[in-house]
């Protein structure tokens, strides 16, 4: 690096020897040609830049455009590892690997893949400021890619002055995200050069070969799931979790729950936590946004557990948003938002931008339409015709401020306390509307044994359950068996513990394979009956694997569903659960050191549907 950089450096603020060090080292090895220190503020200056240079296009009145390499949509699970430098750290899910060993290798991969380019240093907060884990949520991020700054932008606190309030200048995340050169990096053969590693117990982040979603924006999934999850364990201080957080006001108490949880993709997250009371249920619930996908979780002094959202906007799926699924989000995503919406349609002539279920049927007129790939739709031949439009994992990238649900302590310091925790996943039978739980390794049993049906294209084994631990299964950074175990301990402190529920918003008619229930808004009937239980006012009717409503108990006023309907979504089916319990105990015999507790709820069920 040359003096005049460290030189720029310094003007940019940067007083912050361990950022000046860290900087200095990377700029060493990938060589760009300049560096630059961003902030929040430089927003409209790098939307200009990236318009400019073609690498954004404008979406209409202040939103915003970009397509991505066709190689580079998604996250890529098996390009992703855990390193630390301690073997015990091998869990089933999280691909560990030797620090020393991945460090070197990414190094080398990096070396001088940056020249010609600016490395832009993102200094950022995955927190909610002067909150009790706020210097867990500092990092800094390098990227050489302009779009992964804005859309970093929108997804954090970003700016240096974020450090000045933190007690230790040298306790951050040191990220490094080196987009390479995406044509020559042999994806998906023996070959492929990218890696994306976590370097736990170095808080280092190492990505090389991606500037899409959860591979590039470092803060989002890296820091704030893998190594916060890491850090929450190291520390004996939090859990860090792929959680959902809502609020529910009930006017006419004037008492507000909070429900946090976990669900594997496709099964509706985004949607739940965005989600608006039933208009059959009038103006006496709201609810309220506090974030759709991470969620820090720890013991306050008050004996109850807190939550707060680290991120500062939503990368949501874009696919199949629409008036009916989510109303709150398209409003987050309206013009004059500074949304950046990734691999969807869009129209040269008029700058509007489209998705497969935005509208039952596509626009009508093809003139000036490309697709994510950017080829004209009026172009397509007999064998493209059905191609979709845009990418099934295309997103958008907003700030939080622009859901108009957002709760008005979503950035207060403190958190909130949390109420409930639920995990759900599609699951086409067995699975009843909501089970409750009250015991606490009931409810980390349920966690572990979370799954969703894999979808043919996904996984090729259409309608099977597919296992994700808490819905962390791609971001676990610490064996399973101790993850429970931690669960237990940070739990096992509270005074006033949260209810656990498991739900299921897709169970089929068996005949006909029809959803039993209308999900979307209605769903959140089933959270207003798991409040119920809690409070003493819903007894249910209690079965091996949880205490479920009784139909009566379930508030059904206004929603016309057929008694038989009801019934099922409210059974519990003996032989189709003892059929799961089988799978279940292969799934968790692979966990070692699982806790004895966790066993015995996993005996308990067994024995008692047996019988
Ligand atoms: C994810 C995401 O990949 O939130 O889960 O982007
Ligand atoms: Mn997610």
């Amino acid at each position: 690096m040359t003096t005049t950089t460290i030189q720029a450096l310094d003007v940019a603020g940067v007083t912050n020897e361990a950022i000046r060090d860290f900087v200095l080292e990377w700029v060493t090895i990938t060589t760009p040609a300049r560096v630059e220190v961003v902030s929040a503020a430089d927003d409209a200056r790098l939307l200009q830049e990236a318009l400019d240079a073609g690498e954004l296009l404008q979406a209409g009145e202040g939103r915003y455009y970009n397509r991505s390499h066709v190689k580079d949509t998604a996250r890529s699970e098996e390009r992703t590892v855990v390193a630390t430098s301690r073997p015990t750290d091998r869990g089933v899910y999280n691909n560990w690997r030797p620090a020393d060993e991945v460090d070197a290798i990414v190094r080398e991969r990096m070396r001088g893949a940056s020249a010609g380019k600016t490395l832009y240093v993102v200094p950022y907060l995955m927190a909610v400021p002067g909150g009790p884990l706020a210097s867990f949520g500092a990092g800094v991020q390098l990227t050489d890619d302009r779009t992964v700054v804005l859309q970093m932008i929108r997804m954090a606190r970003v700016g240096i002055h974020l450090f000045e309030e933190l007690d230790d200048p040298e306790f951050f995340v040191r990220g490094v995200n080196i987009k390479g050169d995406l044509d020559a990096l042999g994806h998906g053969t023996p070959d492929d050069q990218r890696m994306f590693a976590t370097i736990a117990d170095r808080r280092t982040i190492l990505h090389y070969g991606s500037a899409y979603g959860g591979n590039a924006l470092l803060g989002k999934i890296a820091h704030g799931l893998r190594q916060a999850s890491y850090d929450g364990w190291a520390s004996g201080r939090f859990l860090a979790e792929q959680f959902m957080l809502l609020g529910i006001t009930d006017k006419q108490t004037g008492r507000t729950y909070r429900v946090c949880g976990g669900f594997p993709s496709a099964s509706g997250k985004t949607n739940l936590a965005m989600t608006l009371s039933p208009d059959a249920l009038g103006d006496r619930y709201e609810v309220e946004f506090y974030g759709d996908d991470i969620a820090w979780l720890w013991v306050g002094e008050d004996g109850r557990l807190y939550g707060m959202n680290p991120e500062n906007g939503v990368f949501g799926v874009v696919k199949d948003t629409n008036e009916m699924t989510n109303p709150a989000a398209l409003d987050a995503i309206r013009p004059g938002t500074g949304t950046i919406f990734t691999n969807v349609a869009r129209n040269d002539l008029t700058g509007e931008v489209w998705w497969e279920g935005k509208t039952p049927e596509p626009p009508e007129q093809l003139e000036g339409w490309r697709d994510w790939t950017g080829k004209l739709i009026a172009d397509r031949d007999e064998s493209t015709r059905d191609n979709p439009w845009a990418h099934p994992n295309s997103r958008f990238a907003t700030a939080l401020t622009n859901v108009p649900t957002v709760a008005f302590d979503a950035d207060h310091p403190a958190g909130v306390p949390i109420d409930a925790i639920i995990f759900g996943g599609r699951t086409r039978d067995r699975e009843p509307l909501i089970r409750a739980f009250t015991d606490l390794a009931e409810g980390v049993y349920d966690g572990l044994t979370l799954g969703a049906e894999a979808t043919f294209a996904a996984e090729g084994l259409d309608g099977q359950l597919r296992y994700d631990p808490m819905s962390m299964r791609p971001f676990m950074s610490y064996p399973e068996g101790k993850y429970a175990e931690h669960w237990l301990t940070i739990l096992g402190q509270l005074q006033h513990p949260p209810i656990f529920a498991h739900v299921n918003w897709f169970q089929r008619d068996p005949d006909d394979g029809r959803f039993l229930w209308p999900g979307y808004r209605e769903n959140l009937r089933a959270l207003l009956w798991l409040i119920e239980h809690k409070e003493g006012r819903a007894n249910g009717q209690t079965t091996a694997v949880g205490v479920i409503p009784t139909p009566d108990e379930l508030g059904l006023d206004g929603l016309d569903l057929p008694a038989c309907d009801v019934e099922r979504l409210l059974t519990i089916d003996n032989a189709r659960w003892c059929e799961e319990m089988r799978r279940r105990g292969e799934h968790l015999a692979q966990f070692a050191d699982l806790p004895e507790s966790i066993r015995s709820v996993h005996e308990r069920i067994t024995a008692e549907l047996g019988q």
